[in-house]
C-alpha cells in the first residue's frame, strides 16, 4: 500500500517497485548469504581504499614541496624573525619590511600561476554491493560508493587517469570546476568528447581556480552518474583562511539513489518506448540507505562527534532526479557556501538541496551525549495526485563520542519537512545570499550584451497511430526553447575546434518560436511537440549575458527544474513564480549579494534569472540536472569564442584524447578519425 503523502516518519518508506525488482519473497532466504557477501565486499572495497590511500598520500607528499610552498615558509619564518627581533631593531625592521613586501608580490603572482600539482588514479570497475534486500553489480570507482574524495587547495590542478576497466562507455565530468580554457578535459559525452572505451584510458587536467568548498565529480554519460560519482574538497589557499572560524573537522556527505536492478538498461528502453523513467527504490547517505529501510537494520553510516566541537559537513546531492530535504536531529545547522561559492551564513533546522548543487554547513556538536540520526528525504515539486516516487528516509547517524548510556534508537529529526512542504522548499531557497566581503566581492555584470528567455518545458514525440508508451500513446520528451537537443556522432567541442560543418548548427534561439501562458493548465497543442537538433548559441568572448528561465505546466508535467551551466558559476539575481513579467520582475533583482551558483533551481511554474560573464573560451553544456529530463533533451550548449589572444583561447587538446568509435562516413567524407590528425591541428578564431 502507498503511505499517505503528506506523512514522513520513522520508517524507510520504499515501495515495491512496478514489477522490476526480484521477488522480495526470496529475500529471507538469501540474507544469510548476501550478509556474507556484503562483509566481503566492505573488505575489498576497505581494503581498495586504503590501497588508494597510500598511493595518494605518498603522490602528496611528492607535490608538497613545490616553490609555493617554499615561498610560504619562508615568508612564515620572516613573520616570525619580525615579531622576535622587530622592536629592538627598527632600522634592520624597514629592510625586512621591503624584502618581504617583495616575496609577498612574488608569492601572489605564483600562487596566480600555479597551485599545487595532484595525481589521481581512477579505476572504473563493476563491483558487487547490496543495498535493501538485493545484491547487484555497479559501475563503481576504485570499488567504492560513493567514489573516491579530491581534495585539493583553490587554485591547484589535478591529473585524474582513469582507467576504463568497466563493460560501459564513459565520460567523467569535474562539477562546477570552471577549467578555464580548458574544455577538453570538462567531459559531457558528445559535447566536449567522445567516451572511453572499455579497456581504454584517458587522463583528465581538472583546472581549479575561483573555486572554494565543496563540489563534485560524477559520470556524464547516460544514467552512470548513478554509481560513478564522489565529492571535491576545495580547501582555501596555502596562507588564507575560511571566512568563518576553522572548523573543528569536516565530513563529506553524498546523497545517491539506489535502484534493484540495471537502470541503465531499463532507460534505455524506455527511451525507446517513450516510456516514464522509473524513480528509484530507495536514496543513500554515503552509499547506504540507513537503519529504516528492510534488510539495512545498522548498516546507516555513523559521524563521531566530540561535544563541543563545530563540523564542517560537506554536502552533496548526487541523486539522478529529485530535490532533496536534509536534516539532523534536535541540532540547527548554518549554511555558508554553496557550490564552490561562499554564503552569509544563515542558520536553519533544515536544508534543500538539488541534484547537481552542494553545499557547505557548520554543525556545532553542542547536544546532550547521544545518537541522533541525520536524515533525507525527497521534496516533490511534481502534482500531488501522482503517487509515485521513492519516500525513502534515509539516515546516517551523528554519534557524540563519551560515556552514556544510549538510547535504544536514534532521535529522528523532527524538522525535516514532509515530501510536498513547498514553503519550506522555498523559504529556504530565498535565504541564500552571497557573502560580498572585501575577501569574496560579488561581480554582477551591471550592462548586459545579450539576454536570453528560456523556455523549459516537458513535451511529447509524436508517435503514428499513438503506439509509444508515453503521454497519450506518444513518446515522453522535453525542450529549451522548444529545441530538444540531439548529441551528433562526435563532439561539439572537436566539430567546432576542427571547424567542421554537418555536426551542428549556430541557431539556438534567444526566444521561444512563440509566448503562451506558459504556466496555465492550458496550452497550444504545438508547444507541446519540439524540434528535434544539435542547436548551440554561440558568445562572444566577455560578452555579458543575462538569462532568464521560464518553467512551464505543458502537459501538465510542471516541477523545478535545477539548470546547470558548466565552465562557469553565474549569480541568481532573481526568481518568481507564475509567467516572467519583464516589466516588474527585473525591478526586484539583486545586484547585491545574489548567490553565486554553477546550478540554480527553476521553481515549478517559476521563472529565475541568472547572470555571467562569458570569460571562459570553450564549448559548455547547459541543462537540467534531473538526468530523466536531461535524456530527453532538456539541454543545449553555448560555445564561447576566442578573445584573440592565446592567453584568452581555447587551450591545445591534449594528444590522447577518446576517439569517436563512429562511422562518419554520412556526415564528413574526409573526417579520418583513425589518424588522429584531429589533435595536432590548431586553431585560433
Ligand atoms: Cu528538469
Amino acid at each position: 500500500m502507498e503511505e499517505n503523502r503528506s506523512i514522513g516518519g520513522l520508517e524507510c518508506s520504499w515501495r515495491k517497485p512496478d514489477g522490476r525488482k526480484a521477488a522480495e519473497e526470496a529475500a529471507e532466504e538469501t540474507a544469510a548469504a548476501q550478509a556474507g557477501q556484503k562483509e566481503k565486499t566492505k573488505a575489498v572495497a576497505g581494503q581498495l581504499r586504503q590501497e588508494a590511500e597510500i598511493v595518494e598520500e605518498n603522490k602528496r607528499k611528492e607535490d608538497s614541496d613545490t616553490i609555493e610552498h617554499q615561498v610560504d615558509k619562508l615568508l612564515l619564518q620572516i613573520v616570525k624573525k619580525i615579531t622576535k627581533e622587530g622592536e629592538r631593531e627598527s632600522r634592520k625592521m624597514g629592510q625586512l619590511l621591503e624584502f618581504l613586501e617583495i616575496l609577498i608580490l612574488s608569492g601572489i603572482l605564483l600562487s596566480m600561476v600555479q597551485g599545487d600539482v595532484h595525481h589521481y588514479e581512477f579505476v572504473l570497475k563493476e563491483t558487487n554491493f547490496t543495498r535493501l534486500c538485493t545484491t547487484r553489480s555497479l559501475l563503481v570507482v576504485n570499488g567504492s560508493l560513493p567514489g573516491p574524495e579530491i581534495r585539493v587547495h583553490k587554485g591547484d590542478t589535478v591529473h585524474v587517469n582513469v582507467y576504463n576497466q568497466g563493460n560501459y562507455s564513459v565520460t567523467l565530468h569535474w562539477h562546477g570546476v570552471k577549467q578555464p580554457r580548458n574544455p577538453w578535459s570538462d567531459g559531457p559525452e558528445y559535447i566536449t568528447q567522445c567516451p572511453i572505451q572499455p579497456g581504454k584510458n584517458f587522463t583528465y587536467e581538472v583546472i581549479f581556480s575561483t573555486e572554494e568548498g565543496t563540489l563534485w565529480w560524477h559520470a556524464h554519460s547516460d544514467w552512470t552518474r548513478n554509481s560513478v560519482h564522489g565529492a571535491i574538497v576545495v580547501l582555501p589557499a596555502p596562507g588564507t583562511t575560511f571566512p568563518f572560524p576553522e572548523p573543528d573537522g569536516d565530513e563529506v556527505i553524498v546523497f545517491g539513489s539506489w535502484y534493484d536492478y540495471d537502470i541503465n538498461k531499463v532507460v534505455a528502453d524506455d527511451l525507446k518506448t517513450g516510456a516514464d523513467t522509473p524513480t528509484s527504490d530507495s536514496y543513500l547517505i554515503n552509499g547506504q540507505p540507513g537503519d529504516l529501510c528492510n534488510c539495512s537494520k545498522g548498516s546507516a553510516r555513523r559521524m563521531l562527534v566530540d561535544h563541543g566541537k563545530t563540523y564542517l559537513l560537506r554536502i552533496v546531492n548526487a541523486v539522478m532526479n529529485v530535490d532533496l530535504f536534509f536534516a539532523v536531529a534536535e541540532h540547527n545547522v548554518t549554511v555558508v557556501g554553496m557550490d564552490g561559492n561562499y554564503l552569509k551564513p544563515f542558520t536553519t533546522p533544515y536544508i534543500t538541496i538539488s541534484p547537481g548543487q552542494s553545499m557547505d554547513v557548520l554543525l556545532v556538536a553542542n547536544q546532550s551525549l547521544g545518537r541522533y540520526y541525520m536524515a533525507t528525504r525527497q521534496y516533490d515539486s511534481v502534482r500531488p495526485d501522482v503517487l509515485i516516487y521513492d519516500k525513502t528516509n534515509a539516515t546516517a547517524i551523528l554519534e557524540y563520542r563519551g560515556n552514556y548510556t544510549s538510547q535504544a534508537d536514534p532521535i529522528f529529526p523532527s524538522s525535516l519537512p514532509t515530501y510536498l512542504d513547498f514553503v519550506s522548499a522555498d523559504n529556504f531557497i530565498h535565504g541564500l545570499r552571497s557573502l560580498a566581503s572585501p575577501e569574496h566581492p560579488v561581480n554582477v555584470p551591471l550592462n548586459i550584451s545579450t539576454s536570453m528567455f528560456i523556455v523549459v518545458s516537458m513535451n511529447q514525440i509524436i508517435c503514428p497511430n499513438q503506439t509509444c508508451a508515453g503521454i497519450n500513446g506518444n513518446k515522453l520528451a522535453s525542450s529549451l526553447n522548444n529545441i530538444s537537443l540531439v548529441n551528433p556522432p562526435i563532439d561539439v567541442l572537436l566539430a567546432y575546434y576542427r571547424n567542421m560543418s554537418g555536426f551542428y548548427t549556430k541557431d539556438f534561439p534567444d526566444y521561444p518560436s512563440s509566448y503562451y501562458n506558459y504556466t496555465a493548465d492550458e496550452f497550444p497543442f504545438n508547444v507541446t511537440v519540439p524540434l528535434q537538433g544539435t542547436k548551440v548559441k554561440m558568445l562572444n568572448y566577455n560578452e555579458t549575458v543575462e538569462i532568464t528561465f521560464q518553467g512551464t505546466n505543458v502537459l501538465r508535467t510542471s516541477e523545478s527544474h535545477p539548470m546547470h551551466l558548466h565552465g562557469y558559476s553565474f549569480y541568481v539575481v532573481g526568481t518568481g513564480y507564475g509567467d516572467f513579467d519583464p516589466e516588474n520582475d527585473p525591478k526586484g533583482y539583486n545586484f547585491i549579494d545574489p548567490p553565486e551558483l554553477n546550478t540554480v533551481s527553476v521553481p515549478k511554474n517559476g521563472w529565475a534569472t541568472i547572470r555571467f560573464v562569458a570569460s571562459n573560451p570553450g564549448v559548455w553544456y547547459w541543462h537540467c540536472h534531473f538526468d530523466r529530463h536531461l535524456s530527453w533533451g532538456m539541454s543545449t550548449i553555448f560555445i564561447v569564442k576566442n578573445g584573440g589572444s592565446p592567453e584568452t583561447s581555447v587551450r591545445e587538446p591534449p594528444a590522447n584524447m577518446p576517439h569517436c568509435e563512429v562511422s562518419f562516413t554520412n556526415r564528413i567524407q574526409e573526417f579520418k578519425d583513425s589518424s588522429g590528425e584531429e589533435n595536432k591541428l590548431k586553431t585560433f578564431d
